[in-house]
């Protein structure tokens, strides 16, 4: 299923007047709206492959029907949710659950979408049909290089599949860890793994970056071996310039100021990739700012004040990703609902009156410098945000048109009520 232009169009017609009187008073109050309006309409953020079909728990799985079958299904889903916001245009796969069959089409099916190829994902936390060796202890780290062989083969095999569709970074996220005190030798995992990812780094094209990604725990429940920021900038510090840290928000200890962690990764210029999504405890994968926005917006404002200083471009600069997980809602309306949150955060990090805010940080004035960030939060930016999604002929209200146009019942009539999209 596609969306037709006129429909957007019809349905920004319908709400036209509306919005410009609240754009009118947003822009009346807020200093450099179009410069704001500008990098909205240039920010980018992938959807992972494994985003489109219903998620699960290991307690059950409720299919909420007309599920992608396959990576074409899910590149329209994608492109579906593009042309509603136009916030959305690129993807990111995950290998083996989305292997592409014919590069050439898929190639022609993404430019048809207006996607391109975000990082590429391997996976080693999974065994899959047929595979010589098991990863239940570990893949990168294993005790033994046989296991620790196939699991940097699948990884350069990851790249191969990105060089062919355009993609330029790696995102490595590792299962790796321990369950039970004992288990490992902590410094010998580290040295496994280490050169493990050596190798997979050896192995990149030139242009491309590797993200490693970190996460406290889970599935192994005692020790991770790339478990927190340090861990992960150990190893991008030891592989070198192409090595870069990768934030997922869910991948904390409970109450981690992120804030600071990705100030300080931009200052060592290692951090590459962020990871949305929300939770409350712990990788819950819920939907971006639905649980804590304000830290979101913390996040947010200490990204664009980092990339600031360093003179990086918002969009390009860093890899966008949403990596959350749709247990009871609608895929796709739980997107687009994430995008607006990451839309809206964004917007009111780039109003924050930073010459104020270090005015007070040097006068050591904590009321004036929590008063400033709180104003920027508090700020109604949806106007503004609409209005960039306008400009690049996106839908006023997108979540509103997709139920509008019954885009989940329609693509139950045409995949069916049973599908299942391949992933956790
Ligand atoms: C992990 C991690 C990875 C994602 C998998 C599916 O917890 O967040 O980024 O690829 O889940
Ligand atoms: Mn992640
Ligand atoms: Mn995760």
């Amino acid at each position: 299923m596609q969306i037709e232009k006129y429909k957007i169009q019809a349905h920004n017609d319908s709400l036209l007047a509306a919005h410009r009187r609240r754009i009118e008073n947003s822009v009346s109050e807020i200093k450099d709206t179009e410069d704001i309006i500008q990098k909205l309409i240039d920010f980018q953020v992938a959807i992972p492959s494994w985003a489109l079909g219903t998620g699960g728990t290991r307690f059950g799985r409720f299919s909420g029907g007309g599920e992608p079958r396959n990576l074409e299904e899910k590149m329209e889903d994608i492109g579906l949710l593009h042309s509603l916001n136009q916030s959305g245009g690129a993807i990111s796969l995950h290998i083996p659950w989305d292997i592409p069959k014919n590069i050439a089409s898929v190639k022609a099916l993404a430019a048809q979408f207006g996607l391109r190829f975000d990082a590429m994902n391997s996976n080693t936390f999974q065994d899959q049909p047929g595979q010589e060796h098991s990863y239940k202890f570990g893949s990168l780290q294993h005790v033994n290089k046989a296991v620790r062989q196939q699991a940097i083969d699948h990884n350069i095999e990851v790249i191969r599949h990105g060089v062919d569709l355009g993609s330029e970074s790696l995102t490595v996220w590792l299962a790796d860890g321990s369950c039970f005190p004992g288990q490992l030798n902590f410094r010998k995992a580290f040295q496994n793994t280490l050169e493990s990812l050596k190798e997979i780094y050896a192995a990149l094209p030139d242009n491309w970056k590797i993200f490693v990604e970190y996460k406290a725990f889970e599935p192994n429940f005692y020790s991770t071996t790339v478990g927190d920021w340090g861990q992960s900038l150990l190893y991008a510090n030891k592989l070198g310039p192409k090595a870069y840290t990768l934030v997922d928000l869910g991948h904390h200890l409970a109450n981690a100021n992120i804030e600071q962690i990705v100030s300080l990764l931009l200052m060592e210029g290692k951090l590459g990739g962020f990871h949305f999504n929300d939770s409350k405890y712990g990788d819950d994968d819920l939907t971006v700012g639905s649980i804590k926005p304000y830290q979101l917006f913390l996040i947010f404002n200490e990204l664009v004040e980092g990339m600031e200083a360093k003179g990086m471009n918002h969009n390009t600069d860093l890899g966008w990703m949403i990596d959350a997980s749709h247990n009871v809602k609608d895929p796709l309306e739980d997107l687009l609902q994430s995008i607006e949150a990451i839309m809206l955060s964004y917007a009111q990090s780039l109003i924050v009156d930073r010459k104020a805010l270090a005015a007070a940080q040097e006068n050591n004035d904590v009321t004036a410098a929590q008063e400033i960030l709180q104003n920027a939060f508090r700020t109604d930016m949806r106007a503004i945000v609409a209005e960039a999604r306008l400009r690049s002929a996106g839908a006023l209200q997108p979540l509103a048109l997709f139920r509008e146009l019954k885009v989940r019942e329609n693509l139950i009539k045409e995949r069916g009520l049973k599908t299942i999209a391949t992933g956790l």
